[in-house]
């Protein structure tokens, strides 16, 4: 076998952003772009000579091709051992699991996660350390580094593997093992929840519509769902991952998720519902009539968590990124552990949980999961909620109402304007920026600015700094408005737009989101001259 070396030259724009690289498909398919990326992480951890790393995707468009091509570079890197899903095929949580399992140098994920796929959309690369999280800033900010000096890569010429089995085989001196995706983390899913106790909810006659989106999470659904739990088939829709995902968008929020809300708010709805994205680390739930927004739904599961098994002696403390409501910090309070407060993206999540600071953490962006991996875990979130289901026999909307009467409710939302012109987008940031300082005080309709700022963290374990990390408005009573631009997007810039409002008043806990938030939305536009700068009358997404 020939392992060759290639010419080649640094390519623009590869840099990490919150979660790995990621650009239209097209532009990873285009000539060196892929490989080039592959050897800059190679580059950037040091190379992979001896190695042993994790390999597996969502099964998206170019899936397939970009995992024959990261074996042959690791095989020409000297890597000792590939252990890679069937299929290439592997949940972002499962991939976690499996580096951590096998105490593995890492691992690579492909994956553009909830952004569609298909040859005209989106396609990613992640790198994850072997912690099983994703690299921290400092590891990304090498790779990236390497992006901009590489002159060559090396691959070998070979047929491609056989990835569709099971079993262990052999390229230039690496070991490949294909693993069944599945098994390993199903394992793992019955030593934290009460699987007899969530049979025994089924068995009742408990009726669940899980929505898999047609992404990588229907095979672990079907698997435990419906033959381990012995949920009814047909429990799990769209279980079938496609690589355009149906020619849909696999990020389960009410609007792209939209079938499944429908069902879950009409009049024969089941008892619970729930969605995942294309790779499998994001979570929507649902109960009869009622949608539970993933800032409660984390706050939720920390109130809760002495219900499961694994989380029985209690939590060692918790954390939300900075946009994500407030919700989990009352709960904290109420139970007296420590709550921290973390950038977007999970990568900060990884030196808390290894530090055994937190045991949960969540985003606002439909991302729950706990010290179990070190990836958000969208199926995780879900055996969670119905081992707290089983346990209390509950319906959720009564589950939410103690909730907020007990902790106060913190009425949330997100508005995205996407594809908006990047000049525009970031004009509008600066100029707010610029602004901060002067609105203390001000008042903009019904809303009174208390304090504005921009966001940095200090991580406490190992004293890096992160800043720019999102410009918020803190009102009076405790209201918040947080704007940022997405680091996740492939087209123009998307703004995010995070609303908060507290309410502790029983008799004003159960109004609609967007009604109860319609003074800090005006705000919002008036603060920011959202309307005025981007053109847009309206959010494209409201989540
Ligand atoms: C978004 C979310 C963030 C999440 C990230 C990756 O990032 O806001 O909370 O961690 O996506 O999620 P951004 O920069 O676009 O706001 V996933 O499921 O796409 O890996
Ligand atoms: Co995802």
């Amino acid at each position: 076998m020939t392992s060759l070396t290639i010419k080649t030259q640094p390519i623009d724009g590869q840099k990490p952003g919150t979660s790995g690289l990621r650009k239209k498909t097209r532009i990873f398919q285009g000539s060196h772009y892929f490989e080039n990326f592959i050897q800059a992480i190679w580059n950037g951890i040091g190379g992979v000579s001896g190695k042993t790393l994790v390999l597996g995707g969502d099964g998206r468009y170019f899936n397939d091709r970009a995992a024959q091509v990261v074996l042959r570079m690791a095989a020409a890197g000297g890597a000792r051992k590939v252990i890679v899903g069937r299929n290439a095929l592997l949940s972002t949580p499962a991939a976690s699991h499996l580096i951590r399992l096998n105490k593995t140098d890492g691992g690579i994920i492909l994956s553009a996660s909830h952004n569609p796929g298909g040859p005209d959309e989106d396609f990613g690369v992640k790198f994850n350390t072997p912690n099983g999280g994703p690299a921290a800033e400092t590891v990304t900010t090498r790779i990236y580094e390497a992006t901009q000096s590489i002159s060559e890569y090396h691959i070998v010429e070979a047929q491609d593997i056989d990835l569709a089995h099971v079993g262990s085989s052999e390229l230039d001196g690496m070991q490949i093992e294909v693993v069944d995706p599945v098994a390993d983390y199903q394992a793992l899913m019955e030593t934290i929840f009460d699987f007899d106790k969530i049979r025994d909810l089924f068995a009742s006659g408990f009726r669940m519509r899980f929505d898999a989106m047609h992404a990588v999470t229907g095979p672990y659904a079907k698997a435990i769902i419906e033959n381990a739990l012995g949920g009814p088939e047909g429990t799990v829709v769209n279980g079938v991952p496609s690589p355009d995902f149906g020619g849909g968008h696999p990020d389960p929020n009410p609007i792209w998720a939209k079938d499944l809300v429908d069902r879950m708010m009409a009049q024969d709805a089941p008892d619970f519902g729930a969605a995942s994205d294309g790779d499998g680390d994001r979570n929507m739930v649902m109960g009869r009539g009622v949608y539970v927004t993933p800032s409660d739904s984390l706050a939720v599961l920390a109130a809760q968590a002495r219900l499961v098994p694994a989380y029985r002696g209690g939590l060692a403390g918790v954390a939300r990124s900075m946009p994500t409501s407030r919700a989990v910090d009352r709960v904290a309070e109420v139970l007296g552990i420590d709550c921290y407060e973390t950038p977007t993206g999970w990568k900060f999540f990884g030196n808390l949980l290894d530090a055994g600071k937190v045991t949960i953490c969540g985003e606002e962006s439909a991302g729950t999961g706990s010290d179990h991996v070190r990836e958000k875990d969208g199926l995780w979130a879900v055996l969670f909620w119905l081992n707290i289901l089983a346990e209390t026999k509950q319906p959720v909307a009564d589950l939410m109402r103690e909730h907020w009467r007990q902790f106060g409710r913190n009425y949330y939302s997100r508005h995205d304007y996407e594809a908006v012109d990047a000049g525009a987008a970031n004009a509008l940031m600066d100029d707010l920026r610029g602004r901060l300082s002067e609105l203390s005080g001000e008042t903009f309709g019904s809303c009174k600015v208390k304090s504005a700022d921009e966001f940095a963290y200090d991580d406490p374990v190992d004293g890096s700094r992160s800043t720019g990390q999102g410009l918020r408005i803190h009102l009076s009573g405790g209201g918040r408005i947080v704007y940022r631009l997405s680091g996740t997007g492939t087209e123009g810039a998307t703004l995010r737009v995070y609303l908060e409002d507290v309410v502790k008043d029983a008799s004003r806990l159960e109004r609609d989101p967007q009604d109860a938030l319609a003074g800090v939305i005006a705000a919002a536009d008036q603060i920011a001259g959202i309307a005025e700068r981007t053109g847009r009358t309206a959010p494209d997404v409201r989540t």
